[in-house]
């Protein structure tokens, strides 16, 4: 399986992420590719190509126009505004608010398109964002020319960010962008199968009104986990999307047995779905060590992941999205593409 991957990502490093009352350096750091990389040589995964710029079109056709000129220009605002920090999102629309009205400040306009504050944005994080974005679009295209399956190493991650916010460490929803391409390329269905362990809220949002983008996402139970306000399993979509959102909730301390058979259910859901081709949002947070999640699953566990997820039989993208155990989201990415391909 070839691998996608631009060492722009590094742009996107904030000294800060607001944890426990404290900032803290972000568990979404560059180390974390790194280790990825370093894995994927160490065992026989080397066809690693850089991919071409991104192509932004897809995604102002998909995501809300506005929310990416804010991308594209907040930190020139912020810092014209005197700002002396990273971005960081102090006032966002609550109940009772207006959610729809747009601030023209720059300090307003950061809470609106924000929905949670842990995670800052700098200098770069725009152009790192586009980076992670043209890795999973490359990856897209090389399925789209033929290959069974390709792995995006997508950072920053992409699964929390909506049509018109950020949060979560995601900006710009690769696996979302790619479905969509996908979609364009002639794939009738397309299937989301997000097994980070945050809910993909971001996939959902975008989504959730249509028919012919499924989404099932496996996730720690949002009573207990980040986002906390969304993920659960009676949010099946609406409209045209009626039936097409799965959302399988865990408790903390689930491993990999019950675990396991959800994922079984999202793929059965899949495949009589009629799904033609599939993104992978593949986090691999669910690991026991990772220290902002609450699974237990192990390293070989990564390894049947894969496996079960290849006897689908449909072209699949496959993009990084978390993992915070540093040293071990290497092992449990390349297990995941491992199993997947045997
Ligand atoms: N004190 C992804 O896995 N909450 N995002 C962190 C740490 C936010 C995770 C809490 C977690 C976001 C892509
Ligand atoms: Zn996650």
């Amino acid at each position: 399986m070839k691998t996608f991957y631009s060492e722009n990502h590094r742009l996107h490093f904030p000294q800060a992420e607001l944890s426990g009352g404290q900032f803290v350096t972000p568990f979404e750091r560059p180390s974390r590719v790194e280790y990825v990389l370093n894995r994927l040589k160490e065992r026989g995964f080397s066809d690693i190509e850089k991919p071409a710029e991104a192509d932004l079109e897809p995604a102002r056709r998909l995501l809300d126009p506005g929310y990416l000129d804010f991308l594209q220009t907040a930190w020139a605002d912020w810092k014209a505004e005197g700002m002396a920090g990273e971005i960081i999102a102090a006032n966002v629309p609550a109940r009772g608010m207006h959610l729809d009205r747009v601030p023209a400040n720059i300090d307003g306009k950061v809470g609106y398109y924000c929905h949670a504050s842990e995670t800052a944005m700098t200098a770069g994080t725009w152009a790192a964002a586009c980076s992670s974005l043209a890795s999973a679009q490359a990856a897209q295209r090389h399925v789209a020319a033929g290959a069974s399956a390709a792995f995006a190493l997508c950072r920053p991650p992409g699964h929390h960010a909506t049509r018109d916010q950020y949060g979560g460490y995601c900006f710009l929803n690769n696996a979302a962008i790619v479905a969509q391409m996908m979609r364009d390329g002639g794939a009738d269905r397309v299937a989301v199968l997000d097994v980070d362990f945050h809910h993909g809220n971001g996939t959902q949002d975008i989504f959730y009104g249509r028919g012919d983008v499924l989404f099932a996402s496996l996730h720690g139970a949002p009573q207990d986990a980040y986002p906390y306000f969304i993920g659960y399993a009676d949010e099946t979509g609406k409209g045209d999307g009626d039936g097409a959102n799965i959302n399988y909730p865990m408790p903390p301390g689930t491993g990999y047995a019950v675990w396991a058979e959800a994922l079984e259910n999202a793929i059965a859901r899949i495949g009589d779905w009629g799904a033609d081709a599939l993104v992978l949002s593949l986090g691999v947070d669910a690991y026991k060590e990772d220290p902002i999640s609450f699974f237990k699953l192990d390293s070989p566990d990564f390894i049947d992941m894969g496996q079960r997820i290849a006897r689908l039989s449909l072209p699949t993208v496959i993009c990084m999205e978390g993992g915070y155990a540093i040293e071990a989201v290497g092992i449990n990415t390349v297990n995941v593409l491992e199993g997947f391909e045997n």
